[in-house]
């Protein structure tokens, strides 16, 4: 008969067995998605380390493997399948044209891609680019929205300091990544038309078995968790008994709010949870409706 022991060891080694298999993620190495992409793995709970040199990562609490890769590299590597999954922006994945899922937007490293022109040109509109060149890191996507819009204009691949093209001769206008506008700024360029909004975006390849699809599943879960309790707050506040009903119906938080009698009589708290931006929409309303000692609070993770 099988000892309770002998049992524990199979149990033991069946999970051993199961949990070899990694679901491998690439990562960029250095660079504007390093941070936030470490940021969001740990905030999911996954342990692993990631300094200096290293070039890949295996996690030591979830079945995972990272890869640490320069960011052109990451949509390739995950078409072809030596990773499962890659964190990338998505202007440099939709100008690649490779064939992966985009499986989640992840809102950080947001930027446009816009064509700008020197400062002091006059702009009216896009047949502005009618028969002029255009320097770009981006080429299939720039000719694809000049097409889109019927301009005919030769677009330059330059692989960078696009910024600098109009200044020394190279083309009369560029096509860019933008985020604050301080670079054209400070090269004598305006922004004049937006052609690609990008952020980092969770990609996956096509043909995951059932094992790195269900892995794939539960970090798609976790991920949610946290980006729902970024964009939410938790309230507390104090009001009088009678202006409770007034307090609730301005609040738009996720299920009835908790109403907590205080020590002192005819004086509840109330707790709730709302999205920062109605927060700020209604703080005066709650205030008039008779809140007072109103706490806003951050939400580490939030499951539905
Ligand atoms: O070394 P590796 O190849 O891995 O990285 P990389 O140098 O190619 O890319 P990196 O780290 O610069 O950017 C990675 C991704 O971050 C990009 O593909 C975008 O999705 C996103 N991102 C967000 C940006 C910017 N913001 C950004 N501001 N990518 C580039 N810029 C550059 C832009 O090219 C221009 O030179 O910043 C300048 C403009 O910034 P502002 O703030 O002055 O407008
Ligand atoms: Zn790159």
């Amino acid at each position: 008969m099988a000892s309770l022991e002998n049992i524990g060891a199979c149990l033991f080694k069946t999970s051993m067995i199961m949990s070899t298999e990694n679901i491998r993620i690439a990562i960029q190495k250095s660079g504007r998605l390093s941070e936030d992409s470490l940021k969001l793995f740990k905030e999911c709970g996954i342990k692993f380390e990631a300094q200096g040199s290293k070039l890949r990562s295996v996690s030591s609490n979830f079945p995972i493997e990272f890869l640490f890769l320069r960011d052109d590299d990451i949509p390739g590597y995950v078409e072809d399948g030596v990773a499962d999954l890659g964190v990338i922006g998505l202007n440099v994945l939709m100008e690649q044209k490779r064939k992966v899922d985009i499986v989640k937007e992840l809102g950080f490293s947001k930027c446009r891609l816009s064509l700008a022109i020197p400062r002091n040109e006059v702009y009216t509109d896009l047949s502005y680019f009618n028969g002029k060149s255009i320097a770009t890191s981006y080429p299939n996507l720039t000719d694809a929205f000049l097409k889109a819009n019927g301009v005919k204009a030769e677009t330059h691949e330059i692989s960078g300091s696009v910024e600098i093209a109009p200044s020394i001769g190279l083309a009369e206008g560029i096509c860019d990544i933008v985020s604050t506008g301080g670079t054209l700024l400070s090269n004598g360029l305006k922004e004049v038309a937006e052609v690609f909004q990008s952020q980092a975006v969770l990609i996956s390849n096509k043909h995951l078995n059932k094992t790195k699809k269900e892995l794939l599943d539960k970090i798609i879960f976790r991920i949610d968790a946290v980006q729902k309790g970024q964009n939410a707050k938790y309230v507390v506040l104090n009001a009088k008994e009678e202006n409770i009903a007034e307090i609730i119906a301005l609040l738009p938080g996720m299920r009835s709010p908790s109403v907590v009698p205080l020590a002192e009589k005819g004086w509840f708290s109330l707790h709730s949870v709302i999205s920062e931006n109605d927060f700020w929409e209604i703080i005066e309303s709650l205030r008039s409706a008779g809140a007072e000692g109103i706490l806003v609070l951050p939400i580490e993770k939030m499951i539905l």
